[in-house]
């Protein structure tokens, strides 16, 4: 984005009604981002109601399409899938995504809390009963046509790889085979790697799969999952888990990145992704296809834009949040 727009930007935020957070400002006051099942009714319920409320909120960023902030986020998402994931910036794209989200929800909806996270280790032994998908105090249960309780019952999205004006509803479908490689020894096992590169790869293989499978339906499009309310949880408890790693040793992981910028044809063909062009890896803020710091986060101008550097320091100006 040039520098103009992105000051535009930069105002625009700073003229919204800013209480639990501010924009590029510096990190004074850390979002405290829990555990679900450690939160008050009270603190569930306020959190479900700012997701609510995301999905009344008229769309503002221009998408077409779009009639929600909702179907903006899922579209930041949907757009960018195949420079997003199996990438070195797979993990960066979504500390980013989530501060976007948790921010929309602070400043645009008056939630007052961090943006939760699913502890996925806790439900590996039972799955269907775990906390998050309570309907009273949750984000309700399955639904192969629509989900059928709950607060999102019924839940129409709009976007989708090949349409910006689909009519469909949030589907949901457990899987607990699918869930296991969220377990603590794959989870040891990526906290034990050495190297980003190897850090990435096991985390997104592992447990990031899990949690897409295990919830099933919408949360299994590649591309479209962040439709489901329960993809903030689980990217939130990934992103933990990454900076679980940096903190292992953090003078050196803050600025440890790495990894391709193009994902394996293997994963593109298995996805059914299209190559990403040279109109997106030329402006991508790398030299070559190799994922550094300078590395652009886009946010489809629902957000101003960041680089990898600046999402690095959970605690840092831009993302300012600990998880607790
Ligand atoms: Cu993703």
């Amino acid at each position: 984005m040039a520098p103009s727009l992105r000051s535009f930007f930069y105002l625009l935020a700073t003229f919204q009604a800013v209480t639990a957070a501010s924009w590029n400002a510096t990190c004074t006051s850390k979002s405290q981002r829990k555990a679900w099942n450690d939160m008050t009714a009270t603190e569930k319920t306020a959190y479900i109601d700012a997701e609510l409320c995301l999905m009344a909120r008229p769309a503002q960023a221009g998408i077409t399409g779009a009639q929600n902030r909702w179907d903006e986020l899922d579209w930041a998402h949907i757009a960018q899938s195949n420079i997003i994931h199996n990438v070195g910036a797979f993990l960066p794209w979504h500390r980013y995504f989530m501060r976007v989200h948790e921010y929309l929800l602070q400043s645009e909806c008056g939630y007052e809390g961090g943006q939760p996270y699913w502890n996925e280790v806790l439900d590996m032994d039972n799955l269907t009963a775990s906390v998050v998908f309570d309907p009273d105090t949750g984000f309700g249960g399955e639904g192969s046509d629509c989900v059928t309780d709950g607060p999102f019952t019924n839940l129409t999205l709009h976007m989708n790889s090949s349409s910006t004006s689909a009519d469909y509803c949030l589907t949901r479908s457990f899987n607990s085979n699918g869930f296991q490689t969220g377990a603590q020894t794959y989870l040891d096992e990526c906290f034990n790697t050495t190297t980003y590169v190897d850090a990435f790869e096991c985390y997104q293989v592992n447990p990031h799969t899990a949690g897409h499978s295990a919830v099933g339906g919408t949360m299994l499009d590649v591309v479209g999952s962040p439709g489901e309310p329960l993809f903030f949880l689980h990217h939130s408890n990934l992103d933990r888990l990454w900076w679980q790693w940096q903190q292992a040793n953090l003078t050196a992981r803050l600025t440890e990145m790495g990894g391709r910028n193009v994902p394996l044809t293997s994963y593109l063909e298995q996805n059914g992704m299209e190559s990403p062009s040279s109109s997106v890896l030329d402006y991508d803020g790398d030299d070559g296809n190799a994922t550094t710091l300078n590395h652009n986060l886009w946010m489809v101008g629902i957000m101003p834009n960041a680089t990898i550097r600046e999402v690095m320091d959970l605690g840092g100006d831009l993302v300012c949040a600990e998880y607790v």
